[in-house]
């Protein structure tokens, strides 16, 4: 049958049938290959149990990862210019417009995190609970677990909430010390003794705030972090000589003109509970330690915070916009007032 046109018919079809065989042998070596890709394969079956190696199967065939569609991350368009948003020791510093928070919600979901807020209330400070509590509900976290920790001297005077579902108020009754420096120095050492003792069992992230302030827009997971704390809304423009830090030597938050990273906000820190206990404890003991001396830092526990921050970083910041107040005006790099200081009437709440 090629007899006729041979060799150029016949010699293509023969050069035809070859090159599919030998493509099928090339696919089979290629699949064959990558099954035994030592990066895939070698770990699981030298260091995991079956267990594990099930559960990574289980992960890699799972239809339900949440798919988002978001735009892809640009190496070259960094999302603000205005502002730094990574340390020298590489937190994070929280601005609007630097992170998408759908992305962020799907991973904590994926994690069930529960989120504890502690926020203290004594004497006239009561009043401030409504508000505090009613705009937490709104912006706070908003679909992911939440309990309030509210420490107070007068049980009586703190109202029924409704909270939506997954949310809890827990009350926890304090002393109320007599000197106001008192009130609000020994938070840290409530603190610290409620999560040790309760905390810990409850939830994995605690925020710890003052509670004469307003939530006005969303304040989500991406303050989550190992240990957290925020920019003062009056000194992040500062320099290092211009921070109120306490700058006497004996003080345990004595700092000297020349160290310094930012100043940091008294009325907003946080992290996993075990962290917090760290800092509250270290803060709470230079307090005592500076009480037997006769010396009050020139910020109280703000001033501690700051020192535990200088010798032990962070590992996420949050900008000003998560602690700010109006009396710092509106500049142009508070893209968003997600936390705002109410105004006080000082011979209403102080004594
Ligand atoms: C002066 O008379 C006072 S009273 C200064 C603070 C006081 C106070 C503070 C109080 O009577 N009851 C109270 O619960 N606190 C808590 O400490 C409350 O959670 C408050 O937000 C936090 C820090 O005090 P502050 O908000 O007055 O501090 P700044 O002026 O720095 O925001
Ligand atoms: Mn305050």
């Amino acid at each position: 049958m090629c007899s006729q046109k041979w060799p150029s018919v016949c010699s293509i079809k023969w050069i035809l049938l070859f090159c599919l065989c030998f493509g099928l042998l090339l696919s089979w070596f290629a699949i064959k290959g990558n099954r035994c890709h030592p990066n895939i394969a070698m770990p699981y079956t030298l260091h995991s149990n079956s267990n594990e190696r099930s559960s990574l199967v289980n992960f890699l065939q799972d239809g339900k990862l949440p798919r988002i569609l978001y735009d892809k991350p640009d190496i070259f368009k960094p999302r603000r210019i205005d502002v730094l948003s990574i340390t020298p020791w590489l937190a994070p510093i929280v601005w609007n417009g630097t992170f998408n928070r759908d992305i962020l919600n799907a991973q904590f979901h994926q994690r069930e995190v529960r989120i504890g807020l502690t926020v203290f209330a004594i004497k006239k400070y009561v009043i401030f609970i409504k508000k505090f509590i009613e705009s937490a509900e709104k912006f706070f976290m908003v679909g992911h677990k939440v309990n309030y920790y509210v420490f107070t001297d007068r049980v009586n005077e703190i109202s029924n909430f409704t909270l939506a579902e997954g949310r809890h108020m827990v009350i926890l009754e304090v002393p109320a010390y007599e000197r106001w420096q008192d009130v609000t120095m020994r938070r840290m050492e409530m603190i610290r003794d409620f999560s040790i003792k309760q905390f810990v069992n409850d939830v994995d992230y605690l925020a710890c705030v003052d509670v004469d302030m307003e939530f006005l827009d969303d304040v989500g997971v991406e303050i989550l972090s190992k240990v957290f704390g925020a920019l003062h809304p009056g000194f992040f423009s500062h320099t290092r000589r211009e921070f109120t830090y306490e700058r006497r030597p004996q003080s345990k938050a004595y700092i000297p003109f020349e160290a310094g990273d930012f100043y940091y906000a008294g009325g907003y820190f946080g992290g996993v509970v075990e962290e917090v206990v760290k800092l509250t404890n270290y803060c709470h003991h230079a307090m005592l330690a500076d009480k037997q001396q006769n010396i009050e830092a020139l910020w109280h526990d703000e001033s501690y915070l700051n020192k535990y921050f200088l010798l032990y970083k962070p590992t996420k910041i949050l900008s000003p916009e998560y602690i700010w107040n109006n009396y710092y005006g509106s500049p142009a790099s508070i893209q968003t007032k997600r936390f705002l200081g109410v105004n006080k009437k000082y011979e209403e709440v102080r004594f």
